[in-house]
């Protein structure tokens, strides 16, 4: 009665790594062929390096604003919402625009300029905090 049992477990045992063998060596070569190939044409095409469509409004997180760099239509009306736990502005290098200070959990508005152009922002509580906002 034994024997029988074991013939069939050393059956499973020889036919467990045939399985898998078969299996692996369907599996390999798809991800071979999808990372070398695939990424390289598809990342010309992907926007990840370019910002993405501007909605309209500026985000601040704490210490950062997302997007940094968008653009606006002549004379624009960008919202921005601070979402940190301190306050911020959005303030234009040469004075241009400014939200004034925005607490924490409150939303400003700055009109953009007429002129097209890149300008340079910062926050003036923070100068680390940069952007740019382009009219076109
Ligand atoms: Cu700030």
């Amino acid at each position: 009665m034994r024997s029988p049992v074991r013939a069939a477990a050393l059956l499973l045992l020889a036919a467990g790594p045939l399985l898998t063998g078969c299996i692996s060596s369907f599996v390999v070569p798809g991800p071979e062929e999808t990372t070398s190939p695939v990424v390289a044409p598809s990342a010309p095409s992907t926007p990840a390096p370019s910002p993405t469509p501007f909605a309209g409004t500026v985000t601040i997180r704490d210490f950062s604003f997302e997007p940094d760099n968008f653009t606006v239509g002549p004379g624009a009306v960008v919202t921005v919402t601070n979402t940190g736990t301190t306050t911020h502005t959005l303030t234009a290098q040469d004075g241009t625009f400014d939200t004034g200070p925005i607490a924490p959990g409150a939303a400003a508005t700055l009109t953009a300029p007429s002129q097209p152009g890149a300008y340079s922002y910062h926050c003036t509580f923070h100068h680390f905090m940069r952007g740019i906002l382009t009219v076109a």
